[in-house]
This record gives C-alpha cells, structure tokens and sequence, in this order.
C-alpha cells in the first residue's frame, strides 16, 4: 500500500459546484443516485474527472446526458478516471451499496436498525463516487426516500424543504445545504428515533431549531447535552463573535461509532457514551466529557466546516484548534481560578500520558505529519492535544486580545475555503504584527522537547539568571531538530512564598509572571533588583508542551506545594515530589529481597495541601493524585511494570497509612446530600470524597470494605456508584462479588452501563487474561460493538498494565488475536488496538522479546487492513 505525502499535493482536476443525491434506503442494496456539475480547475494539468470509490456496485455513469460504457473511463485501485477536457461537465452516477454487511461504520451503515454516516476522513467513497477529498467543496441537495414504518425519521444537511408520501408505504424527505462543504461532512440519518427539541434566539436575534436525537427510551437522558449545546451557541458568540449560521442544528446518537462524535454540517452523529446522561446512568466525568464533546463538534462549525483543511496533513488547522476552544469553553462554563486550574491539569494530565509517550514512539509525528499510508491512523492525542498546546502557545505569546485578532483576521480571509496551518499561523502574525516564522518548527518537527533549567543568585548585584537550554530527540525520518519559539512563563516567590515584582533586563514593574520567549538553543535572562534569592515557578500553567528540567530540592518543591500563585504548578511541584518517590521505590522494588520504605516528608506535604481548606476539593483531589503508572513509565530508561504497580501500590498503601484520619474526616466533610447535580462544585466534593475511599480502601480491612459497601447500597448517582463498586472490585470485600452482580442485574439494559461494568472489571487487579477470557464470554459482550470491545479489550491492554505485561507474554498472545479478530471486522478500532504496543522497545529483554513475536504474528496476518499494517510495521522497523 503506497505511502501518501504532503509534498505530492496537487490540486484537483475538477471542481465540484453542485451535487444533488437520491437515496433509496434498503440495508441489503441501497441505491444511491448523484447528478453534480463539475467545473474544470485551470489550476490542474489533469486531463480528466477523478473519483475516488470504495466497495460500491456501479450500476450507471453518465457524461453530460450521454451513457459512458467501460472503455469511456478507467476503475483501478479504488480510482475512477474519466478522460476529458471540457470546462463544465454534468456527471450522473449510481451505485449500489449494502449498509446492513459494512462492519467497518465508514460510509453508510447500519445499527440497531437504523441508517448512519460517517464519512471522515474518507468515508463518502463508500457512498459514491466522488473527489472524495477536503479542499473540493460543493452545495448539497439531499432526496431521502424509504419505508415509513421502519424509517420514520429521514434526516440530513442543511435545512428541510419538503417532505411527503410517495404512496407504497414509502416516504420522502428533501434536505438543501445553503453552504457548499467538502464531502467529509456530508451526513445522513434514517430510522425510528424521538428527539427533544427547543428554539433558541441567537446574537442577532435569528432564531434556530435545536434537536437532540436518541432513540426511544432515551428521551429523558437528553437534557444535558441540550444545555451544552445552548451554552456552547453562547459562549461562541460572546468569546468569538461566531454564530450559529443554520436555521436548525441537529445531534444525533447512535451506539455504534468509531470515534467520540462527528461535525458533519447541522447534522452532528454523536457516539451514545458523549450525549447520553441522567444521574442514574451517568458519572460527573460523562457529564463534564458530554459538554466538552458536544462543544467540540458544535465549535466545528466556524474551525473546520466554514474554514476547513486543504489535505488530510492540515487535519489540526481545525482539530487542534478546536480542542483549544472545546477546553477554554469548559474552563469557562466552570468559571472560578481553581476551577480552570483544575480543568488545565486534567488536560496536561492526557498529554503526558498519551500524547508525550505517541511522541516518543515509532508513531511519532509532526502536528501536520509528512507522510501517512492511512489517514484514520493520524486521529491522534498529537494532532489533537499537542495541536491544542500549539494553538494555546499563540495565545500565550500574543495575549487573548492578540489571539482574538487572529481568530477574526483567519475568518476574514478564509471563510469559505480549505487552507493549511501556515495560513493560520500568517494571520496570528499579521493581525498582530508579529514575527512567528520560527514557530513554524511546532507543526513540522516531531518529538517532545526538553527544556534544561539553571539559575543562579548574585547577593551583591541583586540579579538572578534564568538560563533556558533547549533540546528534542530524534524521532522516525527527524533525526535532528532545529530549535523551537517556546514560551515559558516564570514567576519568582519570596522567602515567605509571595511573588516578587519582576524586573528583566532594566524593565520594572512587570507582573509577577512573565512569559520568556526561548528561540536559540541556549538563553540566559537576567532579572534584577531581586531582593533575595528567590524559588523559581517555572512554566507556569504548563505555558509550552515542553519536559522541564530544573534540580529543585524537595524542601522547594513543598514550599512550592504550599504557596505557588500559579495553582498548576503547586500541583505540578506535588507531581514532582511524588515522582521522585515512585521511582526511587520502582528501583528498589526490581531488587529481589528488598523492603520497600518511604519518609513522611511527602505525607506531611500532602496532608497539608488535602487539609487546606482555601482550596477547593476538586483541586486537593488532583494533588493527591498520585502519577499514573503509564507516566512514571516514561520516566524509566528500561520500563518494568510489575515494580512501577507495586511501587504505586506500597506509597498509596502507606499514604493510606499515614493519613488513614485525614481520610476519613475528608470523607465526612465531603458528602454531597440531595438531589445530584453534575456541578463543579458538587462533583469536586464527590472526587476528592471518593479519592479518600480509594485510599481507605487500599488498607482492605473490614472498617474499609463496610465503607465501600454502604457507599454503593446509598448511593443516589452513578460517580458514588462506580466509585464504591471500584474499591470493592479492588479488595477482598466479602461483598465484592454479589455487588457485582447486582451492579449488573440494576442496569443490564442500559448498554453505557453495562460498558462501565466490562471496564471497572478489565482494569481490577486480580483481573488476567484468563479472567478477561472468561468475560468476553459473557452474554453481553460483543466484539462487533466499538464501546464494548473498548470497554473490555482495551481497558485490559491499556488500563491495567501490570496484568497485560504478564511476565509470561499471555497478555500480548491474547492482544495480537484480538487485533487479527477486530481488524476482520473495522480496521480502524483494530488499529487503535494495535497501538498498545508501540513502546515494546522500552521494555526489559524478556518482554520486548515476547512483544516482537506477537507484533509479529499480526504483521504476518495475510489479509490485514492497511491500517493495522501501517501501526505494526511501524511499530516493528
Ligand atoms: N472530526 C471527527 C473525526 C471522526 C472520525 C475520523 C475517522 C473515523 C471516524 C470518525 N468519527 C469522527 C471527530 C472530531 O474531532 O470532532
Ligand atoms: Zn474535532
């Protein structure tokens, strides 16, 4: 399978002005008939229309009224090429297609009976022919027609202008797009679903229909994306001057999809786990992840459908861009300083453990990668959440009016079109007169840089140096890296834990955090006028996606704990402390014989700041959050994951230990009484109540096992729930088993539920490949259903890593037949399974050794998708 490059752009031969569609919906042969007119590109030395095309019948091809036969074009490797030169053409394709057999949810499919898209990235091949790719963009008319007993709702883009009977049982429904879009947003819905529906006025005053879409059942677990959606239409206008430019916008979910959810234009298709929610069902995670999601896809509208991307490698123009919006709406929506503090560490959290590991892998990429054999592959935790830190870092450097001005200028040029990074990067420059020409490195350059921190006093001259020292390791086809524009904030703290006014290079009465701008590889700032020798804050709110390297001592990194104005970096010095503990008792646990011990210095921090009543409880719940064991694994020249568990295991058990009261008064102090509330405030009370039952439950006797199980018998939400089900499925509870079962005769008919329940059990500690065996025997598991293979398979291999990494390699033979098993059915989540793994070269000997062979195996599967292929070969090279 050929590699695709960026440098091979070309543009297309053809424009596409209109496309009008007809559908006939049957599961097992829909036919699907389109008329376009096509406009040749001057700009193209192609002497012929393109079409892409995928596992389609094709039943007819006419040429401006004319029939072509087979020797009129040519149909090689899913490519339809029809010599011809002429200016404006009329193309009349029809095909046939069977939704009911397509296992792979790309193109037109079916689930629970019900008609779904979801053609991005290229996914409307498998619909029709068509120059299926971002930068041909074209008005959609869309003519639905099916049985109206089985497909009473027929839904697509744009606005409706007409529907009816057509007699035989059969009905019809008309759909009109007024903007023209590229054929990856094309979306259409069919079937017998219920919506909750509300008019809503916009900025300008212009009303819009609002629909959220469920099947029936589900009404009354709707509400709460149809607040996100109303609260994510505000917060566009207020913060971006962007309306909502369709009389009616519409949200759609269905239980079978690949990804989170997609934007397609007014007609958003959304996976049930990110729509669906009541409190019986839902935890305050869903909550908070169903309006981050229903925020993303909404903000789409502006970053991607209106601006969208000229190619596949420019895919985070609109999705880095529009997961830094998604994040800054759900700061927003939470509104207090601790609040966005606490969303900015979960958000870094993500990178860290996802992304910077992506980064230093085989499948390391740039935010706009060079090359990829299967686009599907490029839907990273790189192209989303870096790309996200990449759009924030312009904000950083050119302050939120800055940004702002950027924003609008990047609309003002763009509307309309399908452009590239750099077009974004120029109009934050030009707005704002700035020179960013180096930042460039940020979209190009794979890799996580290091950044190497010294500093030094002078007492008599009152100065202290800064001195930033940058580096980036190599990464696939990158082996050296030029430097990159990185902005670290710093902020300097007193004797008594107060920032100093700053003064950098002669220039006083600078605010107490200042944003360094690193460009060469090595640079010193001077700051003067310092009184005393001052404790660094370095990086403040994570200001660049950077490794920082500075030597602070533990009696700074608790000073730093106990009075950093910059709340993420009181929990990052935290973090630190806490690292620093994991991996000093990860080398003592690989010694055969050894006693694990830890001082109390990190308890008495972390007592301290869990006792700290000025802080909310959302914020103490992430400082005593220990590091994951996937992120101290990044830590580690050569990764052991049995000594990383057990050495997390010994520190909580022994925080359990030492703060075994604290704990319990916290518990107390934290209940949330009457009706739930999803919340900031509830919610953070609830986390760092059900923070302190985990660490009770970590001493596993009977006070902690009644605890647990009063908890799950009392429990009016699904966060208290979950939280009390995971720390008996944890334990030697004698209960653990029965509330199990209960947990699961309660909500068997509530799928999300049941997902959570595959999930808490794959990830238990005493659950092995033997025990996941025995669930996916279970009557409820199904492989074909992306949830559910997610909830069990790869809550396994990612979430539980000291069972997956079974010294006798049962982990990785049962993860290689899954990959071969699921890659049969949808290649896309095969591959993502696939990328458990990427890192096996960080591993001892004995297990990168038993990692090979099973990366081997699935590599030496014959018929393998060129996704799954592209994840092991890489993997392998
Ligand atoms: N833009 C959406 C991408 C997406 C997707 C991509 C490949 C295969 C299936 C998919 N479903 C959705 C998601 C988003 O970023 O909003
Ligand atoms: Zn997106």
């Amino acid at each position: 399978t050929p590699t695709i490059y960026r440098k091979d752009y070309t543009p297309p031969s053809y424009w596409v002005r209109t496309v009008e569609m007809g559908f006939d919906l049957d599961p097992s042969a829909t036919r699907v008939a389109t008329r376009m007119t096509l406009a040749r590109n001057p700009a193209s030395s192609e002497q012929a229309v393109v079409l892409h095309g995928e596992e389609l019948e094709l039943v007819q091809i006419r040429l401006n009224g004319t029939n072509l036969s087979k020797r009129d074009y040519k149909l090689a490797d899913g490519i339809l090429r029809i010599p011809t030169k002429a200016e404006d053409i009329t193309l009349e394709i029809e095909t046939l297609i069977r939704p009911d057999k397509n296992t792979s949810l790309m193109g037109l499919y079916v689930s629970n009976g019900n008609f779904f898209t979801q053609c991005e990235a290229e996914g409307f091949r498998k619909i029709t022919y068509f120059p299926d790719r971002p930068d041909v963009m074209a008005q959609y008319t869309v003519m639905l027609r099916g049985d109206k007993k089985k497909y009473p709702v027929l839904l697509s883009n744009g606005n409706l202008i007409e529907q009816g009977d057509l007699g035989d049982g059969r009905h019809y429904a008309l759909w009109e797009d007024p903007f023209k879009k590229p054929s990856y947003l094309f979306a259409l819905v069919a079937g017998q679903l219920v919506c909750q529906e509300r008019t809503e006025r916009l900025k300008s005053g212009r009303k819009a229909l609002l629909q959220v879409w469920v099947e029936e059942g589900n009404l009354d677990k709707t509400q709460h994306a149809m607040d996100s959606l109303v609260n994510s239409i505000h917060w566009d206008e207020e913060r971006y001057g962007l309306e909502l430019d369709l009389d009616r916008f519409m949200i759609v979910a269905v239980g079978d999809f690949n990804m989170g959810a997609m934007e397609n234009k007014g007609l958003n298709i959304f996976n049930t786990k990110f729509v669906l929610a009541n409190p019986r069902i839902a935890t305050d995670t869903d909550y908070a992840n169903i309006e981050a999601v229903v925020g993303h896809e909404y903000f789409h509208n502006w970053t991607g459908n209106r601006v969208t991307c000229r190619d596949w490698f420019q895919l985070s123009l609109k999705e880095g861009l529009t997961v830094f919006r998604d994040q800054e709406f759900s700061a927003d929506m939470i509104g207090t300083d601790s609040g966005r503090a606490v969303k900015r560490i979960d958000d870094v959290r993500v990178l860290r453990q996802a992304q910077f590991p992506e980064d230093a892998g085989p499948m390391a990429h740039p935010v706009r990668p060079d090359s990829f054999v299967e686009i599907s592959n490029f839907y990273t935790v790189t192209i989303y959440e870096k790309g996200a830190e990449v759009v924030r870092m312009y904000q950083t450097l050119l302050g939120r009016d800055g940004f702002r001005k950027g924003m609008d200028l990047y609309f003002e040029r763009h509307d309309g079109r399908a452009v590239e990074c750099d077009d974004f990067r120029a109009a934050m420059m030009d707005a704002n007169g700035r020179d960013l020409t180096q930042f460039e490195r940020w979209y190009s350059q794979a890799g996580t840089p290091r950044v190497k921190v010294t500093t030094s006093y002078d007492a008599a001259q009152k100065t202290y140096d800064i001195t930033l020292a940058q580096s980036c390791p190599p990464t696939p086809g990158q082996a050296k890296k030029l430097p990159f524009h990185i902005p670290v904030a710093v902020g300097l703290l007193d004797g008594q834990g107060k920032d100093m006014p700053l003064s950098l290079n002669g220039h006083s009465g600078q605010p107490e955090t200042l944003v360094l701008e690193l460009t060469a590889t090595q640079q010193t700032f001077r700051f003067t006028n310092v009184a005393e020798k001052p404790v660094p804050s370095l990086l403040r709110n994570f200001s660049a996606p950077v490794v920082l390297e500075y030597d602070y001592s533990d009696e700074d990194l608790a000073f730093l704990m106990a009075h950093d104005s910059d709340a993420f970096n009181r929990w990052e010095a935290g973090q630190r402390l806490a690292t620093r503990r994991l991996l000093a008792l990860t080398e003592t646990a690989q010694q055969a014989g050894s006693t694990l011990s830890v001082d109390v210095a990190l308890s008495d921090s972390l007592r301290a700041s869990l006792n700290d009543q000025s802080l909310d409880p959302a914020f103490r719940e992430t400082v005593l959050t220990l590091p994951a064991e996937t992120v101290i694994a990044e830590q580690m020249e050569v990764i052991d994951p049995q000594a990383i568990h057990t050495a997390r295991r010994f520190l909580r058990l022994s925080l359990a230990q030492d703060l075994r009261k604290d704990f319990s008064a916290i518990y107390k102090a934290n209940q949330t009484d009457g009706a739930y509330s999803p919340d900031a405030a509830s919610s953070g009370k609830r986390a760092l109540k059900n923070l302190a039952l985990s660490y009770l439950a970590e001493l596993d006797d009977a006070d902690a096992h009644t605890l647990a199980q009063a908890q799950y018998d009392a429990a009016n939400n699904m966060t208290d729930r979950m939280a009390s089900l995971a720390a008996l499925a944890n334990s030697q509870a004698p209960g653990k088993a029965a509330a199990l079962a209960k947990f699961y005769s309660d909500f068997e008919l509530e799928p999300l539920v049941i997902d959570k329940w595959f999930s808490l059990q794959a990830m238990a500690r005493t659950t092995d490949v033997a025990a996941v065996r025995t669930l996916m025997k279970h009557p409820a598991f199904s492989i074909k259903n992306p949830n559910r293979a997610r909830s069990l398979i790869f809550s396994f291999c990612n979430g539980n890593p000291s069972r997956f990494h079974a010294a006798d390699g049962s982990g990785y033979a049962f993860w290689a037949e899954q990959v071969i098993a699921l890659d049969a059915i949808n290649p896309q989540v095969a591959a993502r399974l696939a990328r458990s793994l990427d890192r096996w070269r960080k591993y001892a000997p004995a297990l990168q050794a038993k990692m090979r062979t099973a990366l081997q195996q699935v590599a030496d599967t014959a018929k393998l998708s060129k996704d799954t292929r592209e994840v092991v070969t890489k993997s392998l090279a």
